[in-house]
């Protein structure tokens, strides 16, 4: 019988530990190649919002979440090829851009519309 209550505390701290993981969101994958995110619109909760940034591309990347005003709300300098980072931002509802300001990546297409509800 003992041995039964052992068991029922242990199943119980590790649901402890597991429930509040459950809780939180699963990060958004995000993929960089030349020159373009995957996927291309990216939709969210609001709150805290964690983006898995991989770089699979051959050359440097960064990571510019922007405002619909173009003012920088997080950035990762920089993510090397074959990289990856991992970015938490704390979001209101409303429109994003999630954009490479690598020179010249913005403009060749390096922008992912992020909308958050
Ligand atoms: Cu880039």
């Amino acid at each position: 019988m003992h041995r039964l209550f052992g068991l029922v505390v242990v199943l119980l701290a590790g649901l402890a530990i597991v429930t509040p993981l459950l809780g939180a969101p699963a990060p958004v994958a995000l993929t960089a190649t030349e020159f373009k995110w995957a996927p291309k619109d990216v939709s969210v909760a609001a709150g805290d919002v964690t983006f898995n940034v991989v770089n699979k591309g051959t050359v440097e990347h960064n990571f510019v979440v922007e405002d619909p005003k173009g003012k920088v709300l997080k950035e990762v300098d920089s993510i090397q090829p074959g990289k990856s980072a991992q970015v938490k931002v704390n979001l209101k509802a409303g429109k994003y851009a999630i954009v490479c300001t690598v020179p010249g990546h913005r403009e060749a297409g390096m922008v992912a519309t992020l909308t958050v509800k």
